[in-house]
Protein backbone atom coordinates (compact mmCIF):
# COMPACT_ATOMS: atom_id res chain seq x y z
CA UNK A 1 0.00 0.00 0.00
CA UNK A 2 1.62 3.54 -1.13
CA UNK A 3 1.52 6.12 1.72
CA UNK A 4 1.52 9.72 1.55
CA UNK A 5 5.24 11.00 2.29
CA UNK A 6 5.42 13.99 1.04
CA UNK A 7 2.98 17.89 0.77
CA UNK A 8 4.20 19.85 -2.06
CA UNK A 9 3.45 23.43 -2.58
CA UNK A 10 3.25 26.42 -4.52
CA UNK A 11 4.33 29.65 -2.97
CA UNK A 12 2.54 32.43 -4.79
CA UNK A 13 -1.23 32.42 -4.36
CA UNK A 14 -1.18 29.07 -2.73
CA UNK A 15 1.09 29.77 0.84
CA UNK A 16 -0.24 33.44 0.18
CA UNK A 17 -2.00 35.91 -1.73
CA UNK A 18 1.39 37.55 -3.06
CA UNK A 19 0.24 38.97 -6.37
CA UNK A 20 -1.59 42.00 -6.53
CA UNK A 21 -0.64 43.20 -3.59
CA UNK A 22 2.76 42.02 -3.47
CA UNK A 23 4.68 41.10 -6.98
CA UNK A 24 2.46 43.51 -8.95
CA UNK A 25 3.35 46.72 -6.88
CA UNK A 26 6.87 45.80 -6.54
CA UNK A 27 7.49 45.53 -10.68
CA UNK A 28 5.77 48.75 -10.55
CA UNK A 29 8.26 50.26 -7.82
CA UNK A 30 10.93 48.70 -10.51
CA UNK A 31 9.52 50.63 -12.98
CA UNK A 32 8.83 53.51 -11.69
CA UNK A 33 12.65 53.28 -10.41
CA UNK A 34 14.34 52.41 -13.70
CA UNK A 35 12.26 55.37 -15.22
CA UNK A 36 9.92 53.78 -17.43
CA UNK A 37 6.59 54.64 -18.01
CA UNK A 38 5.18 51.56 -17.32
CA UNK A 39 2.34 50.85 -14.73
CA UNK A 40 0.52 47.34 -14.15
CA UNK A 41 -3.11 47.60 -13.60
CA UNK A 42 -4.87 44.78 -10.90
CA UNK A 43 -6.72 43.90 -13.71
CA UNK A 44 -3.86 43.52 -16.47
CA UNK A 45 -1.67 41.87 -14.21
CA UNK A 46 -4.36 39.18 -14.27
CA UNK A 47 -3.72 38.67 -17.58
CA UNK A 48 0.49 38.87 -17.56
CA UNK A 49 0.36 36.25 -14.55
CA UNK A 50 -0.33 33.30 -17.12
CA UNK A 51 3.10 34.20 -18.14
CA UNK A 52 4.80 32.39 -15.27
CA UNK A 53 8.26 34.01 -13.70
CA UNK A 54 8.94 37.67 -13.20
CA UNK A 55 11.82 37.51 -15.97
CA UNK A 56 9.63 35.52 -18.82
CA UNK A 57 6.78 37.96 -17.45
CA UNK A 58 8.65 41.12 -18.03
CA UNK A 59 9.94 39.75 -21.62
CA UNK A 60 6.64 38.82 -22.44
CA UNK A 61 5.30 42.12 -21.66
CA UNK A 62 7.47 43.60 -24.11
CA UNK A 63 6.91 41.35 -27.01
CA UNK A 64 3.37 42.15 -26.14
CA UNK A 65 3.89 46.09 -26.37
CA UNK A 66 6.22 45.20 -29.68
CA UNK A 67 9.25 46.94 -27.25
CA UNK A 68 11.62 44.27 -28.85
CA UNK A 69 14.02 44.87 -31.33
CA UNK A 70 14.96 42.23 -33.86
CA UNK A 71 18.20 40.56 -32.95
CA UNK A 72 18.58 42.62 -29.57
CA UNK A 73 17.32 39.02 -27.35
CA UNK A 74 20.58 38.16 -24.92
CA UNK A 75 20.84 42.58 -23.95
CA UNK A 76 17.64 42.66 -23.20
CA UNK A 77 17.53 39.53 -21.25
CA UNK A 78 20.30 41.01 -19.10
CA UNK A 79 18.52 44.22 -18.86
CA UNK A 80 15.15 42.52 -17.46
CA UNK A 81 17.69 40.47 -15.12
CA UNK A 82 18.79 43.99 -13.72
CA UNK A 83 15.24 45.39 -13.58
CA UNK A 84 13.82 42.24 -12.38
CA UNK A 85 16.25 42.05 -9.55
CA UNK A 86 15.81 45.47 -8.44
CA UNK A 87 12.21 44.19 -8.17
CA UNK A 88 13.04 41.46 -5.74
CA UNK A 89 14.41 44.06 -4.05
CA UNK A 90 11.31 45.83 -3.34
CA UNK A 91 9.07 42.34 -2.83
CA UNK A 92 11.29 41.34 0.09
CA UNK A 93 10.70 44.85 1.51
CA UNK A 94 7.32 45.11 1.23
CA UNK A 95 7.12 41.39 2.44
CA UNK A 96 9.32 42.99 5.68
CA UNK A 97 6.33 45.90 6.24
CA UNK A 98 3.95 42.50 7.38
CA UNK A 99 1.05 43.50 4.34
CA UNK A 100 1.13 40.07 3.55
CA UNK A 101 -0.28 36.87 5.65
CA UNK A 102 -0.16 33.13 4.79
CA UNK A 103 -4.05 31.86 3.45
CA UNK A 104 -6.14 29.97 5.62
CA UNK A 105 -4.99 26.86 6.74
CA UNK A 106 -1.57 27.19 5.54
CA UNK A 107 0.45 27.59 9.02
CA UNK A 108 -2.16 24.70 10.60
CA UNK A 109 -1.44 21.94 7.90
CA UNK A 110 2.27 22.89 7.88
CA UNK A 111 2.99 22.43 11.62
CA UNK A 112 0.97 19.12 11.39
CA UNK A 113 2.62 17.48 8.80
CA UNK A 114 5.83 18.60 10.71
CA UNK A 115 4.46 17.13 13.74
CA UNK A 116 3.10 13.87 11.98
CA UNK A 117 6.56 13.12 10.09
CA UNK A 118 5.02 14.06 6.39
CA UNK A 119 7.81 15.82 4.41
CA UNK A 120 7.51 19.04 3.51
CA UNK A 121 8.44 20.44 -0.07
CA UNK A 122 8.27 23.91 -2.02
CA UNK A 123 7.54 23.67 -6.01
CA UNK A 124 7.77 27.46 -7.68
CA UNK A 125 8.71 29.80 -10.46
CA UNK A 126 9.39 32.18 -8.01
CA UNK A 127 12.96 33.77 -6.70
CA UNK A 128 14.50 31.38 -4.50
CA UNK A 129 15.16 34.73 -2.17
CA UNK A 130 11.31 36.08 -2.17
CA UNK A 131 10.20 32.70 -1.17
CA UNK A 132 12.37 32.55 1.75
CA UNK A 133 11.50 36.22 2.39
CA UNK A 134 7.96 35.23 2.18
CA UNK A 135 7.95 32.38 4.45
CA UNK A 136 10.21 33.77 7.51
CA UNK A 137 7.30 37.28 7.38
CA UNK A 138 4.41 35.16 6.79
CA UNK A 139 4.85 31.42 8.47
CA UNK A 140 8.30 31.65 10.90
CA UNK A 141 11.30 32.96 11.20
CA UNK A 142 12.61 29.23 10.82
CA UNK A 143 10.03 27.72 8.41
CA UNK A 144 12.56 27.90 5.49
CA UNK A 145 14.26 24.79 7.88
CA UNK A 146 10.73 23.14 7.65
CA UNK A 147 11.30 22.18 4.11
CA UNK A 148 13.19 19.10 3.14
CA UNK A 149 13.67 21.06 -0.76
CA UNK A 150 12.83 24.47 -1.57
CA UNK A 151 12.81 24.47 -5.60
CA UNK A 152 12.74 27.72 -6.60
CA UNK A 153 13.07 29.66 -9.89
CA UNK A 154 15.83 29.28 -12.31
CA UNK A 155 16.77 25.83 -11.52
CA UNK A 156 15.01 24.14 -14.44
CA UNK A 157 15.07 25.54 -17.96
CA UNK A 158 11.14 25.51 -17.96
CA UNK A 159 8.87 27.15 -15.84
CA UNK A 160 5.67 26.13 -14.86
CA UNK A 161 3.69 24.97 -16.94
CA UNK A 162 6.15 23.11 -18.18
CA UNK A 163 6.52 19.76 -15.41
CA UNK A 164 10.66 20.20 -14.80
CA UNK A 165 9.99 21.94 -11.05
CA UNK A 166 8.00 18.65 -10.17
CA UNK A 167 10.24 16.31 -11.96
CA UNK A 168 12.70 18.08 -10.35
CA UNK A 169 11.51 17.58 -6.81
CA UNK A 170 10.61 14.04 -7.09
CA UNK A 171 14.39 13.31 -7.94
CA UNK A 172 15.42 15.69 -4.78
CA UNK A 173 13.41 13.96 -2.50
CA UNK A 174 13.93 10.27 -3.89
CA UNK A 175 10.05 10.02 -4.16
CA UNK A 176 7.92 8.88 -6.92
CA UNK A 177 4.56 10.76 -7.80
CA UNK A 178 2.72 8.25 -6.15
CA UNK A 179 3.74 9.04 -2.99
CA UNK A 180 2.97 13.22 -2.77
CA UNK A 181 0.18 15.63 -2.80
CA UNK A 182 0.53 19.05 -4.24
CA UNK A 183 -0.87 22.08 -3.76
CA UNK A 184 -1.40 24.52 -6.36
CA UNK A 185 -4.14 27.64 -6.91
CA UNK A 186 -3.51 28.16 -10.83
CA UNK A 187 -4.51 26.54 -14.21
CA UNK A 188 -0.41 27.16 -15.07
CA UNK A 189 0.62 24.99 -12.22
CA UNK A 190 -1.70 22.16 -12.32
CA UNK A 191 -0.44 21.55 -15.69
CA UNK A 192 2.87 21.65 -14.21
CA UNK A 193 2.07 19.01 -11.16
CA UNK A 194 -0.32 16.80 -13.59
CA UNK A 195 2.47 16.77 -16.41
CA UNK A 196 4.49 15.25 -13.30
CA UNK A 197 1.72 12.71 -12.44
CA UNK A 198 1.09 14.39 -9.36
CA UNK A 199 -2.31 14.45 -7.26
CA UNK A 200 -3.20 18.13 -7.17
CA UNK A 201 -5.25 19.69 -4.88
CA UNK A 202 -6.05 23.30 -5.58
CA UNK A 203 -6.92 26.23 -3.65
CA UNK A 204 -8.43 28.99 -5.73
CA UNK A 205 -7.70 33.15 -4.91
CA UNK A 206 -9.46 36.35 -6.86
CA UNK A 207 -6.81 35.95 -9.82
CA UNK A 208 -7.29 32.17 -10.40
CA UNK A 209 -10.92 31.10 -9.72
CA UNK A 210 -12.32 31.12 -13.39
CA UNK A 211 -9.57 29.04 -14.44
CA UNK A 212 -9.88 25.45 -15.85
CA UNK A 213 -8.85 22.72 -13.16
CA UNK A 214 -9.44 20.04 -15.12
CA UNK A 215 -7.91 16.99 -13.64
CA UNK A 216 -7.67 18.28 -10.37
CA UNK A 217 -8.27 15.69 -7.33
CA UNK A 218 -10.18 18.48 -5.81
CA UNK A 219 -11.03 22.10 -6.19
CA UNK A 220 -11.63 24.88 -2.64
CA UNK A 221 -11.49 28.08 -1.68
CA UNK A 222 -9.01 27.45 0.95
CA UNK A 223 -7.71 24.71 3.49
CA UNK A 224 -9.69 26.40 6.34
CA UNK A 225 -9.56 27.26 9.87
CA UNK A 226 -11.44 25.24 12.70
CA UNK A 227 -13.29 29.12 12.83
CA UNK A 228 -13.32 29.79 8.82
CA UNK A 229 -14.30 25.96 7.19
CA UNK A 230 -12.96 26.13 3.86
CA UNK A 231 -15.72 25.35 0.61
CA UNK A 232 -15.78 22.33 -2.07
CA UNK A 233 -15.57 24.39 -4.84
CA UNK A 234 -15.30 21.11 -7.38
CA UNK A 235 -14.88 17.35 -6.39
CA UNK A 236 -15.02 15.81 -9.98
CA UNK A 237 -14.05 12.09 -8.15
CA UNK A 238 -17.33 12.83 -5.85
CA UNK A 239 -15.03 11.94 -2.35
CA UNK A 240 -17.31 14.54 -0.34
CA UNK A 241 -20.21 13.14 1.45
CA UNK A 242 -23.13 15.83 2.03
CA UNK A 243 -23.21 13.87 5.67
CA UNK A 244 -19.49 14.48 6.55
CA UNK A 245 -18.46 17.80 4.49
CA UNK A 246 -15.10 18.76 4.39
CA UNK A 247 -14.56 21.79 7.19
CA UNK A 248 -10.49 21.64 6.87
CA UNK A 249 -7.84 20.06 5.36
CA UNK A 250 -5.86 18.26 7.77
CA UNK A 251 -3.43 14.93 8.03
CA UNK A 252 -5.81 12.74 8.71
CA UNK A 253 -7.81 13.96 6.03
CA UNK A 254 -5.69 14.18 3.60
CA UNK A 255 -4.39 10.37 4.50
CA UNK A 256 -7.65 9.25 3.75
CA UNK A 257 -8.25 11.25 0.72
CA UNK A 258 -4.47 10.04 -0.96
CA UNK A 259 -5.84 6.49 0.05
CA UNK A 260 -9.51 7.30 -2.12
CA UNK A 261 -6.92 8.41 -5.12
CA UNK A 262 -4.61 5.57 -4.69
CA UNK A 263 -7.51 3.11 -4.97
CA UNK A 264 -8.56 4.81 -7.88
CA UNK A 265 -5.05 5.23 -9.79
CA UNK A 266 -2.46 3.05 -7.91
C1 LIG B 1 4.33 32.63 -9.37
C2 LIG B 1 5.11 33.30 -10.40
C3 LIG B 1 6.19 34.20 -10.01
C4 LIG B 1 5.74 35.44 -9.26
C5 LIG B 1 6.80 36.50 -9.29
O1 LIG B 1 5.04 31.50 -8.98
O2 LIG B 1 4.88 33.09 -11.57
O3 LIG B 1 6.84 34.60 -11.18
O4 LIG B 1 4.61 36.01 -9.90
O5 LIG B 1 7.97 36.05 -8.72
P1 LIG B 1 4.33 30.21 -8.25
P2 LIG B 1 9.40 36.33 -9.42
O6 LIG B 1 2.84 30.35 -8.32
O7 LIG B 1 4.87 29.05 -9.04
O8 LIG B 1 4.85 30.25 -6.83
O9 LIG B 1 9.40 37.76 -9.86
O10 LIG B 1 10.41 36.04 -8.36
O11 LIG B 1 9.48 35.39 -10.59
MG1 LIG C 1 0.83 29.90 -7.78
Amino acid sequence: MTVLKALIFDVDGTLAETERDGHRIAFNQAFVEAGLEWEWSVEEYGKLIETAGGKERIYAYMQQQNFLLEGDRSAVKEWIAQLHHRKTVHYKSLLSQGLIQSRPGILRLLQEARSRRVSLAIATTSTLPNVSALLQTTIASDSPHWFRLIAAGDVVPHKKPAPDIYHYVLAHLGLSAQECIVFEDSHQGLMAAQGAGLKTIVTVNAYTQAQDFTGAALVLNHLGEPDYPCKVLQDPLGYIQKDTPLERVTIAWLRDFFDFLTRLRP
